[in-house]
């Protein structure tokens, strides 16, 4: 017997991450989703499963239309055998009011109790139990019945994770608990890392299809799962995503000049791509350390974003974009000024994450030019804005320069 585990596929989310300032082509990173999806039917009718399992948050929330499932069921509709669906917390029964009729081997499980269904020529019993809000805090899984005798046993779960790690917003379940049910496989969801947390009984979170942003780096995929005699023999991981996000660290101390950088940054996205069967990559690059040039990053984004695809044009043929460049690396001329303990003092206020209104306006005129070519959002103390940092770091520079002629 043969299945697949797979969870967290999000399928509508609207995911536009990346700042079209720096890409000289958009990626239309819904698309991929779907692509990613295709992939997993694909996956199934070649591997020949016998079913398939989806542990939740399929959907992202409510469709904004019926494309979406109308997509799903056309897709779904291409596989030979059942698939069986739990709702988690973003696809919960009472946030998708839109629906569509599914195929009759399309099974979703009850979200007022656990339900058991079996497949009885082979010998398997799938315990689950859907979502019926967005918050579950209660431990859905002590509520599943015993392992059924005679039967492979799987435990269809979307939660946060063992209960002893701390307080755990989703269906936190105790880990001595979903041992003794004596199930021979917990398909877990939510987490969109895959891991396998336990071989035997195994419990496994098979991660997100696909990466929407740079928090899920790596590749994504799903498992086969080959079972012989009622036991788990091989869990397989199967990437599916096409494209892949990374974060590379550039350390500055040994950089003292562009042709260093170019290196630097070539041999850190080689090691991303080398050996990998990535579509596209979408890298965010940290520079760390002592800067040994003379100007920050920060100073000259859009001159380093730009040289940087120019390099990156020479090693590859893959779609290779920069989601976000961030300086923190600290420049060695730096470090001597700032023995200063006023300017220290003040640095330390601008890196408050909140541009100090009353500092800045110390420098009006200065502050005024620059105050000219700022967003609004920039300027509001409570915004998360992300280019606010590197603003910030932009204007410290510029103030620091202006500070010290004043002193
Ligand atoms: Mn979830």
């Amino acid at each position: 017997m043969k299945f697949i585990h797979a969870a967290d596929i999000h399928l509508d989310s609207r995911v536009v991450a990346l700042r079209s300032f720096y890409a000289q082509e958009r990626v239309c990173l819904s698309k991929l989703q779907q692509r990613a999806f295709t992939s997993l039917i694909d996956l199934a009718i070649d591997e020949d499963v016998d079913f398939m399992l989806l542990a939740g948050d399929l959907f992202d929330s409510n469709w904004k239309d019926y494309g979406v499932g109308l997509f799903f069921i056309q897709q779904i509709k291409r596989l030979k055998c059942p698939t069986y669906y739990i709702r988690g917390n973003h696809d919960s029964e009472n946030r998708l009011i839109k629906s569509l009729p599914y195929p009759e081997d399309f099974h979703i499980f009850d979200s007022f109790k656990p339900q058991t269904m079996l497949l009885d020529d082979l010998k398997l019993a799938i315990h689950g139990q859907s979502y019926s809000h967005y918050h579950i805090e209660e431990d859905l899984a002590a509520g599943y019945p015993k392992a059924l005798p005679g039967y492979f046993n799987i435990g269809l779960l979307h939660t946060s994770g063992d209960k002893r790690n701390g307080e755990l917003p989703y269906a936190p379940y105790d880990g001595k608990l979903l041992h003794a049910k004596g199930y021979d496989y917990w398909a877990l969801g939510h987490l969109h890392q895959n891991q396998i947390l336990s071989e035997n009984p195994a419990i496994v979170y098979s991660g997100t299809l696909q990466g929407r942003h740079i928090k899920e780096t790596g590749m994504k995929g799903c498992y086969v799962i080959s079972v012989d005699e009622k036991e788990v023999k091989k869990i397989a991981f199967k990437r599916l995503s096409c494209l892949q996000w990374e974060k590379i660290n550039i350390e500055m101390s040994s950089i003292t000049n562009e042709s260093e950088m170019r290196q630097a940054i070539i041999s850190g996205v080689k090691k991303c791509i080398d050996g990998k069967d990535v579509e596209i990559l979408i890298v965010r690059f940290f520079f760390m350390g002592e800067n040994q040039l003379k100007k920050t990053i920060s100073e000259n984004t859009e001159h380093w974003a730009n040289a940087i695809y120019c390099w990156l044009e020479e090693i590859s043929d893959k779609k290779i974009f920069i989601e976000k460049l961030i300086d923190k690396s600290t420049l060695v001329q730096d470090a001597q000024k700032n023995e200063n303990p006023l300017v220290e003092h003040l640095f330390k206020h601008l890196e408050e994450k909140v541009v100090k209104k009353s500092i800045l306006e110390n420098f009006s005129t200065e502050y005024a030019a620059i105050k000219e070519r700022m967003p609004k959002e920039i300027l509001d103390p409570n915004s998360e804005n992300e280019s606010s940092e590197d603003l910030q770091s932009q204007i410290k520079s510029f103030l620091e320069a202006k500070f010290l002629e004043t002193l």
